[in-house]
């Protein structure tokens, strides 16, 4: 069955009217034209699927240095962000909006982000991404205001901003009309809860190395088939710990 690209319903079925606001506090507003300007996500902006504000906490800073950061009680390396830049950032993003915010803040020590993580979030209105920088943020702040915290891994980034445009992403794919072929979200790999089968293009035999026969033979069913194949016997290899929630549907 081929999922009408064009369907205006959310994933879940519900209908999408607005376009999703990401509120973004970040001292680097300028890294998110990455996604603004590039691929699937240009286009879901041009088409009205999504926006994103970009709230600066040193715009709310209350000295003439505009400071945004200390250094640490009981001392340490680095800065510490600090609380009253970004409790005022957080207030002007929830001023706009009539619906109370989702504050989303991204660290090792959050949640593993996964895809029915992102699925919840598809469905919100709006979302305030918090980005840290420094050492991270004052804990008085993080306690008040933070609803879910997020990990992409463990692993320690530069700033907050890589995974919030990670989970912008993640999102916008999802939403109705971001992808041509809205078979292609349905099919992403963890919608399936394996990983994806192999992927093959021109030329047919590429450094005497030629493509599988089945999927030069026409037979839809036989390559649908062998793709589900191909994705479990991955998963296995790769990362049994899918397999526990997986619909293993072999592609009958
Ligand atoms: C860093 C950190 C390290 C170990 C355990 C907990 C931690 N929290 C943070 C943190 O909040 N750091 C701030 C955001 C400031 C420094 C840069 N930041 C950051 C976020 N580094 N790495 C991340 C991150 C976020 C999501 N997934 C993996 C890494």
């Amino acid at each position: 069955m081929v999922a009408d690209p064009a369907a205006e319903s959310a994933p879940d079925g519900g209908a999408r009217n607005e376009p999703i606001t990401f509120e973004v506090v970040t001292l680097f507003p300028e890294m998110f034209s990455a996604i603004e300007r590039s691929g699937i996500t240009r286009r879901a902006m041009e088409r009205g699927l999504w926006q994103g504000r970009y709230v600066n906490p040193r715009d709310f800073a209350q000295d003439a240095h505009r400071t945004v950061d200390d250094r640490p009680y009981g001392g340490g390396p680095g800065m510490v962000m600090m609380a009253e830049p970004l409790a005022r950032a957080i207030a002007e993003c929830k001023a706009r909006h009539d619906t109370p915010l989702k504050v989303v803040h991204f660290s090792p020590a959050g949640e593993r982000l996964t895809h029915g993580r992102v699925m919840d979030l598809v469905g919100e209105q709006a979302l305030l991404l918090l980005c840290g920088r420094y050492e991270g943020m004052d804990q008085r702040l993080i306690d008040r205001h933070v609803d879910l915290e997020l990990s992409l891994g463990d692993f320690v980034l530069s700033g907050g901003e890589l995974p919030a445009m990670a989970l912008m992403d993640a999102i916008i794919r999802q939403l109705p009309g971001a992808l041509n072929d809205a078979t292609s979200a349905v099919e992403d790999s963890f919608v399936a809860g394996l990983l994806d089968c192999p992927h093959y293009t021109r030329p047919e035999v590429w450094e005497s190395e030629a493509v599988p026969e089945v999927l030069l033979s026409g037979d839809h069913a036989r390559i649908r088939r062998w793709r589900a194949e191909q994705a479990l016997a991955l998963t296995r290899r790769r990362r049994p710990d899918l397999l526990a929630g997986a619909g293993q549907d072999d592609g009958k």
